[in-house]
């Protein structure tokens, strides 16, 4: 689809902050896909649509996951991790994209997986560091990020996994199944 046509799409389902953050993930997903050797339409493509769930009622994103297959533990955690999968959904039945690679980094791009491609590492990445983003750390993954995204990534999801227990939140398993496995892979 062409990005202008994408990013009508998108507009009309974000607030004004919420779609400027997703351009900004565009950006920098593009960027990254650029220096990893990622499919630079699909990172496009994804990091447009990756929120577009952001703003669905809570109870059409838990009916999404109850009946479509999607794992029904998200339901005991946080529902911020719900538009990811509603999301993966929602793009595909509304927007028509067919696109398994795509489709699997707008649904893992909050809590990542076991195994991320690097479509999905990009998409989670970009998400996370975008120029709009203000988190402590941020300075930091984007330095590593410059020539290192496996590394990029690892920081990027301890340092959300650290703002979560701070605040005394639940850690979604998968979330932190997600940081072992790219420890496990990291090669020194
Ligand atoms: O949708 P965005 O705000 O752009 O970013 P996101 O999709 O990464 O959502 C992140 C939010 O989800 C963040 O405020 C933390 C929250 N969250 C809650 N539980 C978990 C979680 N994030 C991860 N990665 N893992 C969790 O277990
Ligand atoms: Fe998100
Ligand atoms: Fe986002």
């Amino acid at each position: 689809m062409e990005r202008e046509k994408a990013l009508q799409l998108v507009k009309e389902q974000l607030t004004e902050h919420r779609y400027q953050h997703t351009i900004g993930v565009m950006d920098t997903a593009i960027l990254l896909a650029k220096r990893f050797g990622a499919d630079i339409k699909k990172a496009e493509t994804a990091a447009i649509f990756h929120d577009y769930a952001k703003f669905r009622p809570k109870e059409e994103m838990k009916e999404i996951i109850t009946t479509q297959g999607f794992p029904l533990n998200l339901l005991e955690y946080n529902s911020e991790l719900w538009h990811a999968p509603a999301g993966a959904y929602l793009v595909e039945k509304e927007v028509g994209i067919t696109d398994r690679e795509v489709l699997d980094a707008i649904r893992y791009h909050t809590s990542g997986r076991v195994g991320m491609t690097l479509l999905e590492k990009v998409i989670y990445l970009a998400d996370y560091m975008e120029p709009g983003r203000h988190f402590p750390g941020v300075e930091e993954v984007r330095e590593i990020a410059q020539d290192n995204l496996q590394r990029a990534l690892i920081k990027s999801v301890q340092n959300t996994m650290i703002f979560l227990l701070k605040k005394n939140q639940k850690v979604y398993p998968d979330t932190f199944y997600t940081y072992n496995d790219l420890v496990n892979k990291l090669e020194d």
